[in-house]
């Protein structure tokens, strides 16, 4: 382990472009040949790409499968054949990936899985992890 949060881009210049007064866009931070201290810490001219989080689909004992099929539709844009093969990944190992999304994505596909189930009195599960 090197200590740097994964995501952290090693190396890579940042293109330059204007920023407030005093801002380089972090070049003056930048470690030199074999130190990479600073790097994780240094100063971000842009915000970072927002990370990624999997919403999985859980098995259940009750849930029809018609039902999840129409979820997999509805709230992740899949067409019959990919819902279909889902629901049946799902149902057959536990767990699958609906789709990744932003955090704030993923939270409300989430919540609306699981809204959608309950209406139904479904016990439908859904939830997310970070890709
Ligand atoms: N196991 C359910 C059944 O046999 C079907 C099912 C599939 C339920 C996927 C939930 O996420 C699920 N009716």
């Amino acid at each position: 382990m090197s200590g740097i949060p994964s995501g952290t881009r090693l190396g890579a210049p940042l293109p330059s472009r204007a920023g407030p007064p005093g801002d380089d866009g972090g070049r003056t931070n930048q470690a030199g040949p074999g130190a990479d201290v600073g790097l994780a810490t240094r100063t971000r001219a842009r915000p970072k790409k927002p990370s990624q989080f999997r919403v999985l689909m859980l098995n259940d004992d009750y849930t029809p499968m018609e039902f999840v099929v129409i979820v997999l539709k509805r709230f992740f844009q899949m067409d019959l054949e990919q819902a279909t093969r889902v629901m049946l990944h799902v149902h057959q190992k536990g767990v699958g990936v609906c789709g990744v999304f932003p955090y704030e994505i993923a939270e409300t596909k989430v919540n609306q899985v699981m809204d959608f189930a309950r209406k139904h009195q479904h016990p439908l599960q859904c939830t997310l992890e970070k890709a």
